[in-house]
């Protein structure tokens, strides 16, 4: 079946007029499906990447569950505009969510017309509206029964499962990438205990489980022309995690001097201002809900985030680029040396990062 006829099972009331590759994502593949209408209502058709996500039907199900559950406080709060805020599943002609094909996963979703995005953040209104937006979105899932939402990858940012993948990719070695790796090894091992502080408060029970979005790139948020937030994309990986998870991968992304793969190592380091932006807009959205060791601990994530981001970058290239999609041989060296750059910057900055974000809960 070719992609046209993929699109023709959803229940898309227009003429398809085109339909093109798009977005800069790792993980699913993206199309865009224009359509010949009054109202240029387009839309986003996706194949879900289900060697990556083995359950598609909680999957999907946990998509619906959000989405409906955002749209309905949206139209609550009578805001305008909700279908540019808010992400609805296009449903097959049948009425299911997707359709499977040749062991291939399918979805449609509104296109948001007339977005921006950014790979990272430009400046301090676009980091502090992208955590606001994040956060709002944590806020608004805040009141949602956990027990309607699936793991869709478990362990996601459990570091300590993440070490373990690492020690096992490294003991298989297939493509014998190990020993051109000593000094990442060695960094990595030496801050085993340390980058599983978060985790083990958890296992305490001394964080509140929550729902939320756990890939907080800030790319993962649409922004309208003035720059203001839209909408969150990217709802594969929601599932009961913790505050830092989202807190963590956006500071990562946001305020990074570089980029997330740069071979240019002296372009990483944390931006200050960028910190407090970002903490800033995240914290106004979600204080009231934080409890005390949630607060206490948030600044954490600025050095956790990275890290997982490197351990898992150098399990892929050790294992032979079998997760991320990459766009040349050494892609995930090079994305797994900045990450753990970053998190040696986060590391010598750590305590002003404690200030600021101890500064945004007073
Ligand atoms: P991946 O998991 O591969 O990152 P995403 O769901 O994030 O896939 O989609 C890839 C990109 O497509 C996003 O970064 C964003 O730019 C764009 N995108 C996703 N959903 C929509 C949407 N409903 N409307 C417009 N653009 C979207
Ligand atoms: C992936 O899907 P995308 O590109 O937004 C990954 C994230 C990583 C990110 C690194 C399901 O995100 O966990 O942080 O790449 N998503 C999944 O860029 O593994
Ligand atoms: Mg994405």
């Amino acid at each position: 079946m070719n992609i046209e006829e993929i699109t023709d099972r959803f229940d898309i009331p227009h003429h398809v007029t085109s339909i093109e590759p798009y977005g800069n994502g790792h993980i699913n593949d993206t199309y865009l499906v224009r359509c010949q209408n009054a109202l240029e209502f387009n839309y986003l058709l996706q194949k879900v990447n289900h060697n990556v996500f083995k359950n598609i039907e909680g999957l999907m199900n946990n998509i619906a569950v959000v989405t409906s559950h955002i749209r309905a406080k949206l139209l609550e709060s009578k805001i305008q505009d909700v279908e540019r805020r808010s992400l609805e599943l296009i449903k097959t002609k049948n009425g299911h969510l997707y359709i499977e094909e040749d062991g291939q996963f399918w979805r449609v979703f509104n296109f948001i017309e007339d977005h921006k995005v950014y790979d990272g953040a430009p400046n301090k209104e676009i980091a502090y509206e992208g955590a606001r937006m994040f956060g709002q979105f944590l806020h608004q899932l805040s009141d949602l029964d956990p027990l309607g939402i699936v793991d869709t990858i478990p362990n996601f940012h459990n570091i300590k499962y993440r070490l373990s993948n690492l020690e096992e990719a490294i003991k298989a070695d297939p493509l014998r990438r190990v020993c051109c790796l000593d000094k990442e090894i060695e960094y990595v091992r030496s801050r085993y205990e340390i980058m599983s502080v978060i985790q083990n408060l958890g296992e305490k029970k001394l964080l509140t489980p929550r729902i939320v979005h756990n890939d907080t790139k800030i790319n993962n948020v649409l922004f309208d022309h003035d720059n203001k937030g839209l909408c969150v994309v990217d709802l594969d990986t929601i599932m009961p995690g913790f505050v830092h998870y989202d807190f963590g991968d956006g500071i990562r992304t946001c305020a990074n001097t570089g980029a997330e793969d740069d071979e240019d190592l002296k372009n990483i380091e944390y931006d200050l201002d960028i910190i407090k932006a970002y903490s800033t807009g995240f914290i106004d959205s979600v204080h009231s809900i934080l409890n005390r060791d949630e607060r206490s601990t948030l600044a954490h994530a600025a050095l956790l985030f990275p890290f997982i981001m490197g351990v898992r970058f150098l399990t892929d290239y050790i294992s032979g680029d079998v997760y991320y999609k990459v766009e040349h041989t050494h892609h995930n060296y090079f994305r797994a040396r900045a990450q753990l750059k970053l998190t040696q910057d986060g590391e010598t900055k750590l305590e002003e990062i404690q200030q600021i974000v101890d500064g945004c809960f007073i």
